[in-house]
């Protein structure tokens, strides 16, 4: 018989695009060779055009599938997405709290507001609680420049309030902080920043010109969520997240008349893929 896989467990909304959200992860855990499993908080109604409505999972729900993926089939890494409101944060934290996500299982928060089109997926007062109950327990959190804004109210313009914004998450409890550089539009480069309190560590990248990003923070956490499913240390599991949107964002591809989706197809072989990778 084979052995098991790694396990990582996605808590998150689900995209019908397939684009971002549950879609994105589970996809993204099949190619960096982890099962993946799922907690869904949401469901959102979406197309390539943006979102336009989603109905919340009962928190108690989340919690449920949380517990019953936890305690069987076991969980080596947690990583949340879209949680959608307050309730189903305490939800989450509480359940999460009492299976060691977030203490002897890494968990990879991404602090999830809003879609790419501006539509909410976090209620206002949700990030209240995203900010002083979740942050403290995450080993990682990877806020985009417009997330930053949201959680410290800093609006970072430079590498330099990159490193600013770092200090400021991080003193919010997280254990290591990656602000991610990819909304500098200016900066021919794209630099995301890991922090844990002492080090700052910088991982440049090119920056890759496409309209289709759809799903790109979604897929980095991921793919940080499969290296450290394995074991990688945290600055390994970066390197290895950042090799794979770079590499995603490059073989992103149109899909209906908006937003397309970053592509997971390039980790397959050209018998699979013939010319769509
Ligand atoms: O990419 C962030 C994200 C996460 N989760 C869901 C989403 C989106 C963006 O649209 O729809 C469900």
């Amino acid at each position: 018989m084979r052995a098991a896989p790694p396990v990582a467990l996605t808590i998150a909304g689900s995209d019908s695009g397939g684009g971002a959200g549950l879609q994105a992860d589970l996809r993204t855990f099949t190619t960096c060779g982890v099962h993946g499993c799922v907690a869904v908080t949401a469901v959102t109604v979406q197309n390539s055009l943006g979102v336009t409505g989603f109905v919340q999972i009962p928190p108690a729900t989340v919690a449920e599938q949380i517990r019953a993926v936890a305690t069987d089939i076991g969980v080596d890494a947690a990583k949340t997405g879209m949680l959608a409101s307050a309730v189903i944060i305490s939800a989450v934290v509480d359940v999460c709290d009492g299976l060691g996500i977030g203490t002897s299982v890494p968990l990879v928060v991404d602090p999830v507001a809003a879609s790419m089109h501006g539509d909410a997926l976090l209620a206002a007062d949700a990030l209240v609680a995203l900010r002083s109950q979740l942050l403290p327990r995450a080993t990682l959190v990877t806020p985009n420049l417009d997330e930053v804004r949201l959680l410290i109210g800093l609006d970072v313009q430079s590498r330099a309030q990159q490193r600013e914004a770092a200090l400021a998450l991080h003193a919010l409890g997280p254990r290591w902080v990656l602000v991610k550089g990819g909304h500098l539009h200016h900066d021919p480069e794209c630099v995301d920043l890991l922090y844990d309190g002492r080090d700052f560590t910088a991982f440049t990248g090119p920056r890759v010109i496409t309209p289709h990003t759809h799903g790109g923070g979604d897929t980095l956490a991921a793919a940080i969520t499969s290296a450290l499913a394995r074991g990688a240390p945290m600055p390994a599991a970066v390197r290895y997240g950042k090799h794979y949107i770079e590499q995603a964002v490059t073989h992103a591809y149109p899909l209906g008349s908006g937003v397309g989706p970053v592509s997971p197809f390039w980790r397959l072989g050209p018998d699979v893929i013939g010319d769509a990778g």
